[in-house]
């Protein structure tokens, strides 16, 4: 099904046959008191708002039956995947491996590196752990989505500056139409998110497109006025 909607820069045409949404780093890790993002100093509760939008961007994902990642920034638990420059971040004994609320920050299978249970994936969904900020980052992203014919990523999650819009800068440089859903996607700080949509959008859509979740979760009605065919 193809569809057209309203965004920023420009409108976006997408077939959701060949359509991804990557939905970025909704963990707890992130999003909850306890995990990295609040060892690192941040309030966490400036994340809370993007969780409902998100779900319904994922429901609407999943009612067109479209491809969807979930991606987890997480290490193994011995830390070989994670660079020393990235390990000494964080206040001593909050440090990415260091025991936390949630088990060991950061890490692959304790439970703060998990998704919050609105977000979490169902079966049949690829969940792709990343040791990155940047989800192609040694990771078989590209891969995965080439065998698919996808050509076109639908972003979401957090946080907007660092996870979100490395993941978008990677995905256009490899040849993507990247949209950005603005409800769905949150950051520590506002005015970043607010600076990174005004980013990607600027000269003419430099690394993609943004949109409001309005525009995508439209009812059956009007959904099928928006479909060409
Ligand atoms: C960060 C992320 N902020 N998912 N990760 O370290 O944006």
């Amino acid at each position: 099904m193809e569809l057209g909607i309203n965004a920023q820069p420009a409108p976006f045409s997408f077939e959701t046959t060949r359509t991804a949404l990557v939905m970025i780093d909704m963990q707890r890790d992130f999003l909850l008191p306890g995990g990295f993002g609040e060892a690192l100093g941040n309030d966490v509760s400036q994340l809370a708002g993007c969780i409902s939008p998100a779900r319904q961007l994922l429901d609407w994902a999943r009612s067109v039956r479209m491809s969807v990642v979930h991606t987890k920034e997480a290490h193994a638990p011995d830390l070989s995947d994670c660079p020393p420059a990235k390990l000494q971040r964080g206040a001593p004994g909050k440090r990415i491996g260091d025991p936390g609320p949630m088990g060991r920050i950061l890490i692959d299978g304790e439970s703060g590196s998990d998704f919050v249970p609105e977000l979490a994936p169902l079966a049949g969904e690829r969940v792709l752990r990343k040791p990155g900020k940047g989800a192609f980052y040694a990771t078989d992203l590209d891969d995965w989505l080439q065998k698919r014919n996808i050509s076109s990523l639908i972003f979401a999650g957090v946080t907007t500056e660092v996870c979100v819009q490395t993941s978008m800068r990677e995905a256009n440089d490899r040849g993507y139409n990247c949209l950005l859903i603005e409800e769905a996607t949150a950051s520590y700080f506002p005015h970043f998110k607010q600076a990174t949509l005004d980013m990607v959008r600027a000269q003419g859509g430099i690394v993609g497109w943004t949109a409001s979740l309005g525009e995508l979760i439209v009812d059956r009605e009007s959904l099928n006025v928006k479909a060409r065919k």
